[in-house]
């Protein structure tokens, strides 16, 4: 049976695919010639999307269907390299507002005016994991910003960590070897659990520091709401008079600081392996913003001289007790994507996009960074012209001789394509301004040529160690934990033996806990240091989110999800104040029940579902609740989903309330009928008002109950 319309006109017969072409028409429309017709990229409308040109109802295809040939040639090509490394991303537009004129440190036009807005796109990502890999990866998150100022771009191209693995530039492609996929078999992708990493790592001292960080709860945060950033390197300000501060840059979430548990982290990627970017959608969508303050935390020569590590090895930090951090302004993303591909995938960062009142230092990391980037985006992008697609073009006048080039789209129409020329303003293009054009910071540089690693750089232990014992219990028995079960997924034995030893120059505790994970019988000898480690370096309670969450910047339950689990007959009254002690809280809620189509309540209405019982886990919310009828529990209990809904619950640490008619599922799940009687992290609804039991997830996550459970 043939479908369309035939080449005389004739009306076609009614098949699935016209209702499809009918349906289309308006997303066409917005792209198109005004009229909804679907037209070739080179306008002409088209008659019939749903057949090819054949001679004869059965015949051949013919080689002059130029709209099958087209069309097909486009999707031959729709892609592009993916990034080497943080391949898997997310981006949103919005804009960054300064506090105040910081011209006394600064020329940089973004910090000129309190008040002023700065356009930006800002991209978080993974690192190791390809572009169709999970978003739950134990991995360090890129957090990189383009700020469209109104003397160019600037790209500050960050983690969510403030160190690096390695010191020098030059070992990178074996760093990020050994992270990804092994060659042979191309597995496992999106983690370092795997002998490659663990053999590099433990031949690479200086990455310890980095290692203790990939193995707290900073490698699987909640979203890429609740991550600080870092600009990893110390940087330059620079003032009108050419004099240097030393900066390093902090994104602090206003969200406040959240992680998730490994064990949860794995499930995530089952259920939902776009969790983190789902969130972000969902959170500027609903007019949630996710906000972040931009901090300095700026120093002199006279501090970096006296600090005891070296300020440029990217290795090390400054403790925020040590240099505070001066908020001086915020991001606030308000705006999704129009379209992933041309935005988000297109998107090119360079580190050295700087802009007048910003420069680098000598940091050798930083150095080989501002080769690799400009030279990866003409591989993925194809030309270089890359800068004019509108995600990286300035919003500023751009005005330079650089010309012709695949895809030239914004030539110079001058005569002139060269300086400098004779002809006047009209024809002889733009002219340097010697006054406010970028003027590197004149510093001074001598030395001989050589290939050496500075002293300064010697000390791989001690920040690591300071790490681990800023870290509350619960965080410090995570970081075990994650290296336990990495390294028990390398196969050879004497990669866990030296990972142990390096371990031993940080923490005896660590190290005896990772040994005792992995079944080692003895420990190994402590790793020869080239420098001593120093234990004495004080503890550092910004570096724990824990202590964050509770002492420093508590969030609230603002901006999290509560997963309400609800039967038919489910009282309706508690229902009702749960969303509104949730509305009041700034968190959102999730109605779960055993069918989309949703449950009859205790006062006869009907309740929606947001989601199907199965498609939605307890580890896709921050805090759960379960109003059921004891029929309806019944059903669930039995349940597999239901029942795992409520272990997962308990082994994540996450507040619970009920209602009674949860018992018998609870007695199903191995619990006590009545389990706040035992356990804190549960609310009865039925005894507490819903308000209360909002306030209590308010601390994100009971960890008592993991505590408990471990000692
Ligand atoms: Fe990158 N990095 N990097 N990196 N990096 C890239 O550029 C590189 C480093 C970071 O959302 C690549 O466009 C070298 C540190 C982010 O599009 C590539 C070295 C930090 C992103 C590259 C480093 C980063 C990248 C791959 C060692 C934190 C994603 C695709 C000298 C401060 C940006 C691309 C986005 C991307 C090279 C180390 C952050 C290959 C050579 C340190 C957030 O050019």
């Amino acid at each position: 049976m043939a479908y369309g319309t035939d080449d005389d006109g004739r009306a076609a017969r009614l098949g699935d695919q016209q209702i499809h072409r009918a349906s289309g028409g308006e997303t066409h429309q917005r792209a198109g010639d005004g009229t909804g017709r679907l037209t070739t990229t080179q306008g002409v409308p088209v008659s019939d999307d749903q057949n090819t040109l054949r001679a004869g109802e059965r015949g051949p295809g013919l080689l002059e269907d130029f709209h099958f040939r087209e069309k097909i040639f486009h999707f031959d090509h729709e892609r592009i390299p993916e990034r080497v490394v943080h391949a898997r991303g997310y981006g949103a537009h919005g804009y960054f507002e300064n506090y105040e004129p910081l011209t006394d440190i600064t020329r940089a036009d973004i910090f000129s005016e309190a008040g002023l807005r700065t356009p930006v796109f800002t991209r978080f990502s993974t690192v190791a994991g390809n572009k169709g890999s999970g978003d739950l990866a134990r991995d360090v998150r890129g957090f990189a910003t383009k700020f469209y100022t109104r003397e160019g771009n600037w790209d500050l191209v960050g983690n969510n960590i403030p160190v690096f693995f390695i010191q020098d530039a030059i070992k990178f492609p074996d760093m990020v070897h050994a992270a990804k996929d092994e060659p042979d078999r191309g597995f496992p992708q999106a983690q370092t659990a795997h002998d490659n990493f663990w053999d590099f790592a433990s031949l690479t001292p200086e990455s310890t520091h980095m290692l203790m960080w990939i193995m707290s709860d900073r490698a699987i945060p909640r979203s890429f709401r609740f991550m600080e950033g870092f600009g990893v390197h110390t940087f330059r300000l620079v003032n009108a008079a050419g004099h240097s501060t030393y900066v390093k840059f902090h994104w602090k979430p206003k969200q406040g600081l959240q992680s998730v548990v490994w064990n949860e982290a794995v499930k995530i990627n089952g259920a939902d392996p776009d969790f983190h970017r789902r969130d972000l959608w969902d959170a500027i969508g609903s007019g949630d913003y996710p906000e972040w303050e931009l901090g300095l935390q700026l120093f002199d020569d006279a501090f970096a001289d006296q600090f005891e590590f070296d300020v440029l090895d990217p290795t090390k930090i400054i403790p925020e007790e040590l240099v505070p951090v001066r908020p001086v302004g915020q991001l606030v993303l308000n705006r999704v994507v129009d379209n992933f591909f041309a935005e988000t995938e297109q998107v090119a960062f360079c580190t050295q996009n700087i802009v007048p009142g910003i420069d680098f230092t000598n940091d050798p990391l930083l150095q080989g960074r501002n080769f690799s980037y400009l030279d990866t985006q003409l591989k993925r992008l194809g030309s270089p012209n890359f800068t004019q697609l509108p995600v990286n073009a300035p919003k500023c006048p751009v005005a330079h001789f650089q010309q012709d080039g695949h895809m030239a789209m914004t030539n110079p129409v001058t005569r002139a394509n060269y300086e400098p020329n004779s002809w006047p303003a009209a024809e002889g293009g733009p002219r340097e301004d010697p006054v406010s054009g970028f003027r590197s910071y004149h510093e001074e540089v001598a030395g001989t040529k050589r290939r050496l690693r500075p002293e300064s750089f010697a000390d791989h232990y001690s920040q690591a160690h300071q790490f681990y014992v800023s870290q509350t219990a619960v965080e410090r028995r995570h970081i075990a934990d994650a290296f336990t079960f990495e390294l028990s997924k390398c196969e050879r034995e004497e990669i866990r033996t030296r990972m142990v030893a390096g371990l031993r120059n940080v923490d005896e505790e660590l190290a005896a806990l990772v040994a005792e994970g992995l079944g080692l019988r003895e420990l190994p000898a402590p790793a020869e240091p080239a420098r001593q480690p120093r234990h004495d370096l004080p503890v550092s309670p910004a570096l724990s989110i824990l202590t964050r969450q509770t002492a420093m910047d508590n969030p609230g339950f603002a901006g999290r999800k509560l997963g309400v689990l609800l039967t038919n007959g489910a009282d309706a009254e508690t229902l009702a104040a749960l969303r509104a002690a949730a509305a009041a809280e700034g968190a959102t809620v999730e109605i779960i029940a055993p069918a989309v189509g949703g449950v009859d309540v205790s006062d006869g209405t009907r309740v929606p579902a947001d989601q199907q019982l199965d498609g939605a886990p307890s580890v896709l919310y921050d805090a759960v609740a379960i109003i059921a009828e004891s029929g309806g529990a019944r059903a669930l209990a039995a349940r597999p989903t239901a029942r795992d809904f409520v272990t997962d619950a308990v082994a994540h640490c996450k507040f619970i309330g009920y209602t009674s008619g949860a018992a018998v599922l609870f007695e199903a799940a191995g619990l006590p009928t009545d389990p706040s009687s035992a356990d804190d992290g549960f609310i009865s609804l039925g005894e507490h008002p819903a308000a209360e039991f909002v306030a209590r997830c308010r601390q994100l996550r009971y960890w008592h109950r993991e505590f408990a459970a471990a000692t």
